[in-house]
């Protein structure tokens, strides 16, 4: 297996808990192929890795999460390597993080702009520190955001408020972020890594297989009525009595 951490990403795990760092902080961490390459294979791997449980995205120093698309990158591309890089990656870079069965965690811990937020976005949850700053600035580059954001940003504050972030590409700052819901909540900078922490080690010690099926089960709920999400929990279920796991945890309650 190659090293996990590179001259772009650095990954420790603690705790059941995997911390992956975007680590190009010269840059605002901002995305470039090798990143993007590196963050699928990472996904699989660490969702298959039984020494974890919960994973944290981060990125390096305390200036940026991620600064979205590497501009200088993209700067040099023709039209047509535009759009191959496109054609190669859309369909698994939208989703690399959304899929992962385990919980994920963002950790925004400064600029979370464009790509950066549509990784955000990707994460089930999010904490920020007081300093992020949080936008899709495609629009102002020619673009839109392409990488899930139009999709995903209406779903987690509603149409009208995404179509404003989006079609203006301001930038807003945490304490609006939390207020519209993109942020579960807002903590000092220094404050940012043991919250964190303290969330993802109250998931990640309860049983994996417990809490992969209730996310797979709510996240059905985001795309299906609710007749067919009932079923989707319902499918989540039984591998949860299957596993047995359920049965130690009852134990004590045994006469
Ligand atoms: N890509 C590459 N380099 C970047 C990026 C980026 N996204 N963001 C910042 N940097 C670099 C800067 O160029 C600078 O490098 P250098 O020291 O060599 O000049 C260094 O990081 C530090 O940045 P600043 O000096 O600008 O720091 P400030 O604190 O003044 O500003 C900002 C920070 C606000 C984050 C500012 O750097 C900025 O606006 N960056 C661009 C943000 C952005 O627009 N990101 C892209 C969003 S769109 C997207 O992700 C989808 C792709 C859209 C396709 C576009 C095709 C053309």
């Amino acid at each position: 297996m190659p090293a996990r951490t590179t001259d772009v990403k650095t990954v420790e795990i603690t705790d059941g808990v995997a911390v992956v760092t975007f680590n190009r902080p010269q840059v605002m961490n901002a995305l470039n192929i090798q990143l993007r390459e590196e963050i699928m294979q990472l996904a699989h791997e660490l969702d298959a890795d039984p020494a974890v449980s919960v994973i944290v995205f981060t990125g390096a120093g305390d200036k940026a999460f991620c600064a979205g698309a590497d501009l200088k990158e993209r700067g040099q591309r023709s039209t047509d390597e535009m759009y191959n890089e496109r054609r190669f990656f859309r369909n698994k870079w939208v989703n690399a993080i959304a899929n992962i069965a385990k919980p994920t965690i963002a950790a925004i811990n400064g600029y979370c702009l464009g790509g950066g937020l549509e990784v955000a976005l990707q994460c089930d949850l999010r904490i920020a520190s007081d300093n992020a700053k949080f936008g899709l600035p495609e629009v102002t580059l020619g673009f839109l955001p392409g990488a899930g954001g139009t999709q995903r940003l209406p779903r987690a504050i509603g149409l009208q408020k995404a179509k404003e972030m989006i079609l203006t590409g301001k930038h807003i700052d945490a304490a609006e972020a939390e207020r519209l819901g993109i942020v579960l909540r807002v903590v000092p900078l220094s404050e940012l890594f043991p919250a964190v922490m303290e969330l993802a080690r109250s998931i990640a010690k309860n049983p994996r297989i417990a809490v992969i099926q209730a996310k797979i089960a709510m996240n059905a709920s985001q795309e299906t009525m609710l007749s067919g999400g009932i079923q989707a929990e319902n499918e989540a279920w039984l591998p949860c009595l299957l596993s047995d796991t359920w049965k130690a945890k009852l134990e004590r309650f045994k006469d």
